[in-house]
């Protein structure tokens, strides 16, 4: 089940035990975790149950997804996405670094410079992939506006759930097509393909099988947290 509203609203500043955030004795952040894949690879649901568990550590992430994240972002996400619309490979990339640019500005920075865990429902893997990949845009035009775009901000981890593009799709039949969802085939084969070279090619990648149930893909990513940040995820709260 899709639960928008849940991803981009910005969670609150203390714990849910209602501690301060800063009373445990573990580092907690600043962390910057971005979830990546292809469509339907389970990237909301595996961020909520992040979320969740990190909940019972009394950690307090904010959760929030691109395009979007922002005012300015979801309206921009509004033009990216709408299916009535024609748009130009280089419209809609630079559709999405507007979103981006906002994006780093008033919700990444600031919350990294406050110690937060952000998770994020995609960011620059998206946009090398989709409008790189999917698109055929040069990946490394696309990769100097990012840059323009983040000011070189990334992400300390980006967790890519490998999914194949049918079984992605499939998950997602029951809902409405958005613009980018309903491209061909084709299409989302090439940006399956380019996630899986900017896995091997890119720093900081997890790769991940989501093919199997989501209790399963949630155990393997948790798995990849624990090993990658010892100090703040734990393996016994998986
Ligand atoms: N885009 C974005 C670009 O082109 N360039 C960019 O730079 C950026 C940032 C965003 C679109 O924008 C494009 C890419 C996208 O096309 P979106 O709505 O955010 O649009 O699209 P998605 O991120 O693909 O969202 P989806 O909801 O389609 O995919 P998710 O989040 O990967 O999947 P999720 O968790 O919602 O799950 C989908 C369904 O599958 C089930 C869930 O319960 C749900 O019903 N499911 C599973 N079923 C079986 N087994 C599992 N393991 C399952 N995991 C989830």
């Amino acid at each position: 089940m899709r639960c928008r509203s849940r991803i981009w609203a910005l969670s609150t500043t203390t714990s849910t035990s209602g501690k301060p955030r800063s009373s445990g004795a573990k580092p907690i952040g600043p962390l910057f975790i971005a979830f990546e894949g292809v469509e339907g690879a389970g990237k909301s649901t595996q961020i909520r149950r992040v979320a969740a568990a990190l909940r019972q550590l009394d950690i307090e992430p904010i959760v929030t997804r691109e395009p979007g994240g922002t005012r300015a972002g979801e309206a921009i996400r509004a033009v990216a996405l709408d299916r009535d619309l024609r748009l130009e490979p280089a419209t809609e990339l630079l559709l999405m670094l507007a979103a981006r640019s906002v994006f780093v500005h008033e919700v990444l920075r600031p919350a990294l410079e406050a110690g937060r865990i952000v998770l994020t429902d995609r960011y620059e893997l998206s946009t090398f992939a989709y409008q790189g990949g999917g698109r055929q845009l040069p990946l490394a035009t696309v990769k100097q506006l990012n840059q323009l775009a983040t000011g070189g901000l990334r992400p300390d981890l980006c967790v890519l759930l490998d999914v194949d593009v049918d079984r992605g799709l499939a998950r997602r039949a029951s809902g409405a097509r958005d613009r980018i969802e309903g491209e061909d085939l084709d299409f989302h084969r090439r940006v399956a393909r380019a996630y899986r070279e900017l896995a091997r090619q890119e720093p900081n990648v997890a790769l991940i099988d989501a093919r199997g149930e989501i209790e399963q893909v949630f155990a393997a990513v948790w798995e990849a947290l624990c090993a990658r940040f010892p100090e703040t995820f734990s393996p016994r709260q998986g």
